[in-house]
């Protein structure tokens, strides 16, 4: 139990080190929402994943701003004293805003496992101290800079290449990566941009020997994504798709994947990213960690849930100089075998640098009962 005495948000903005390019547009930066929580016993950090526009999910920062402070902070605040697990119930007047919710519930859960003494994976039930790290390559201007990127990538050692693909923008490029590393684990993400008259193209890749192909169809679809299942050998991978556990049960029993991405924040946090697993284990389905292009904030809480069990596919957690020149926090450092550790402190285990906070704060506002 906990009583939260201060509720703050930071907008905060780093540049990218790279553009990165996806269907549905082009980042060079990345501005996201940090909420820091004050009990009576900790203090607890959780980063919003929603992004500057509604493109990638209908949630976005100004409204997850708006949504934390005039819902969801004062539904905790109105709950006197909680636990992670009484925030859903909290939060139930407030329909979708999964990605706001999750940022808050994270943040309470650092501050509880903190005062606790508790890492993060211990709470979590991860077993792994290493995960192995895979990279999302974004869409680039030519097929041969994005051989150079990929063949830099692997020397640095990724155990995965994911590559964004679009219409237009597919099977020539993939097949250019293929040919030259035909044995590397190489897999695709559309960003729901293809639909079912693009059989074609997915018939294709299915010679192109991929682990997957991640939300090929519309983001908010399950039947037509069963329906190119079926006529495909590639594993399909829903990300966009699936915003709670009941959108990954209902998947699985129609077919529509047999790989799931998991990010927490799109399901709601960092406890339902493990309901999500938990559904998944028990479906013998497996499922790997997205990412949001995350800050070390996020990135922590990332790593210690790709330490779970049924996490057994590279996620795309990379190290903080695949996003970042600097990081918010003690940059995460991959291994040249491709693992990165997973924190051990107690909640996340990271926190932002008080420097580096102050050097990417755009905006903060400090929310008390
Ligand atoms: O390494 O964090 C990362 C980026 C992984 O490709 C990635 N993320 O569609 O999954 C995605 C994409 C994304 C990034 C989506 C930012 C939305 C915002």
């Amino acid at each position: 139990m906990s009583h939260v005495r201060a509720i703050e948000l930071y907008l905060v903005g780093l540049p990218l080190v790279r553009p990165f390019r996806t269907s549905f547009g082009e980042a060079t930066e990345k501005v996201c929402i940090l909420v820091r929580v004050e009990t009576d016993e900790a203090q607890g950090w959780g980063e919003c994943v929603a992004d500057a526009l509604p493109d990638f999910s209908a949630e976005f920062n100004e409204g997850a701003w708006l949504v934390l402070r005039e819902f969801l902070a004062p539904a905790v605040f109105g709950a006197g004293q909680v636990t992670t697990a009484d925030l859903d119930e909290a939060f139930g007047p407030v329909r979708g805003n999964v990605m706001a919710k999750a940022a808050l519930v994270n943040a309470v859960l650092d501050a509880e496992l903190r005062a606790a003494g508790t890492p993060l994976s211990a709470w979590l039930g991860a077993e792994r101290p290493r995960v192995e790290c895979g990279v999302s390559v974004g869409i680039t201007a030519t097929t041969e800079m994005l051989l150079d990127q990929v063949e830099g990538y692997l020397a640095e050692g990724y155990r995965r290449i994911k590559l964004k693909i679009a219409p237009g923008l597919d099977l020539e490029r993939v097949r250019a990566v293929r040919e030259r590393w035909p044995g590397i684990a190489l897999s695709v993400d559309a960003n729901a941009a293809y639909t079912p008259d693009d059989l074609d193209v997915f018939l294709a890749l299915d010679d192109l020997d991929l682990l997957m192909v991640e939300q090929p169809l519309h983001h908010d679809d399950l039947l037509q994504h069963a329906a190119l299942q079926a006529r495909v050998r590639t594993p399909i991978c829903l990300d966009e798709s699936i915003r709670s556990e009941a959108d990954a049960a209902a998947a699985i029993e129609l077919g529509s994947c047999r790989i799931v991405n998991i990010k927490q924040g799109r399901v709601g946090g960092l406890p339902h990213a493990r309901r999500v697993h938990d559904v998944c284990r028990d479906a013998r389905v497996p499922v790997w960690c997205g990412g949001m292009l995350e800050t070390g904030v996020g990135r922590a809480g990332n790593l210690a849930l790709a330490a779970m069990p049924n996490f057994s596919l590279p996620g795309d957690t990379s190290p903080s100089s695949r996003y970042f020149l600097e990081d918010l926090t003690e940059p995460f450092v991959m291994a040249g075998d491709g693992t990165m550790a997973v924190p051990t402190g107690a909640g996340l285990g990271v926190e932002p640098l008080p420097a580096r906070l102050d050097a990417c704060t755009l905006r903060r506002e400090l929310l008390t009962p």
